[in-house]
């Protein structure tokens, strides 16, 4: 896009906005110090390094495609990000799994990760100016492949996953110390039932047993932030999962957590924006993970739709410093790192878009039952120029404004993913 006219629609847009009493350079402000959490899986398939072509298995999570280039190492990994990272304006964190250690050769049981396996993460990360945040990783391994984890029958399993998870918070206030910025640590278990069960309140009082072990151990709240994520049903646990939204509700207010919210994670016709403003009366703060189903949880890459719009709405309007957010999925069908780009940039411009909200004069509206016009403002709303503001922003940070960036992924799958064969 040519520099002059993206200054000049800018001055318009700014203009347009201001009628409304919206400061366009504020929303800019404030959105440069947004800092997506961007997940590292996109980038293999949620494939991880324990051992070589480690693929993603069980915990009914499902990748498909098969586009040529997939980063196959740590190195090719931290390189798409750094390509990903180039194409998407303000500083942002990576989100990592504990699967995606670096283990030397060497098969390290998930009981037995420790920092030492993140340590070229942790460099990477303070040399390009990135936080990290972590997940335990409860699937792809053979003590979760009956489905169960945490709430397993088998004591021992349990402890077993119990022990992975203290790993996990450990690596996790390690990256909060060594990069001086707080770390989120979210949770997320498969464990589910296909058919159904007839003790749900056993496996779930298991689950919360579980639970307890794993948190008892205290980290001062300025080096882990915790969360944990709960899901309606995945492939294979389409009954009941034990992980659901009420018990994990329950247990983030009782015992001072964070909830996870992923976008993908509810009846396919449940408002994920509705249930922000109930969650922050009761909890300091919410993550998000950002997602797209596709009739299912099917994890697709983020666009601009009603629901990405109306979630980033209603972060602004509930307090955007209180809602951590989190990119969630895979898509192997297309160009792993456009994947990355194109979710960021659209969750960024939905950000923006809220930011630009004529807040007091809908405010004023609605207090005053003015609602046909609270309506037509909010309709009008739509067809003012965020695009305009959104290329100006990008080239204000030296990042490619509008569509400019799709030729840089051309550039670098030609000249670096394809020749990984
Ligand atoms: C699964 C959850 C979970 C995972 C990642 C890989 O349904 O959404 O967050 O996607 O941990
Ligand atoms: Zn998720």
């Amino acid at each position: 896009m040519n520099r002059q006219n993206i200054d000049k629609a800018y001055e318009i847009a700014k203009e347009r906005f201001a009628e409304f009493g919206v400061d366009t350079d504020a929303a800019i402000e404030q959105l440069s110090k947004v800092s997506l959490s961007i997940h590292c899986w996109q980038g293999d398939d949620v494939g991880g390094f324990e051992k070589p072509g480690a693929e993603l298995s069980g915990g009914g999570l499902q990748v498909t495609g098969n586009y040529p280039g997939k980063a196959r190492t740590a190195d090719e990994l931290r390189a798409d990000l750094e390509k990903a990272y180039s194409l998407i304006p303000g500083k942002h964190r990576l989100n990592l799994h504990a699967i995606y250690g670096e283990f030397g050769g060497k098969l390290v049981d998930r009981d037995e990760i420790a920092p030492e396996h993140f340590a070229n993460w942790v460099a990477w990360a303070k040399a390009n100016g990135l936080g990290l945040d972590f997940n335990a990783t409860l699937f792809s391994h053979p003590k979760a492949d009956d489905g169960f984890t945490l709430s397993h029958q088998d004591k021992a399993i349990r402890d077993f996953w119990i022990a992975h998870c203290d790993c996990a918070r450990a690596i996790t206030s390690y990256f909060s110390s060594a990069l001086e910025s707080v770390s989120t640590h979210n949770l997320w278990i498969p464990d589910g039932f296909k058919d159904i069960p007839v003790d749900r309140l056993a496996s779930r009082t298991r689950l919360k047993e579980s639970l307890d072990e794993i948190y008892s151990t205290i980290y001062p709240p300025w080096t882990i932030k915790d969360s944990v994520e709960s899901k309606l049903f995945g492939i294979g646990s389409e009954s009941c999962v034990v992980g659901s939204h009420e018990l994990y509700m329950g247990y983030a207010l009782k015992n001072d957590l964070m909830l996870c919210l992923d976008l993908g994670h509810f009846h396919p016709t449940e408002s994920v924006a509705d249930k922000i403003s109930s969650i922050l009366l009761y909890c300091p703060e919410l993550l998000l993970h950002v997602s797209r189903g596709v009739r299912w949880d099917s994890d697709h890459v983020v666009i601009t739709n009603d629901e990405l719009l109306a979630v980033m709405q209603e972060v602004v309007r509930c307090g955007l410093d209180r809602v951590n957010i989190a990119l969630d999925y895979f898509d192997a069908t297309v160009n792993r790192v456009a994947a990355w780009v194109i979710g960021s940039r659209a969750a960024l411009r939905a950000i923006l878009s809220a930011l630009l909200e004529p807040k007091d004069q809908l405010k004023d509206y609605e207090n005053t039952d003015r609602l046909f016009q609270r309506l037509a403002l909010l309709d009008e709303m739509k067809a003012m120029p965020v695009g305009d503001v959104w290329n100006y922003y990008c080239a204000k940070s030296n990042i490619p404004a509008g569509a400019d960036w799709i030729g840089e992924i051309e550039a670098y799958e030609a000249a670096v993913m394809n020749k990984r064969v």
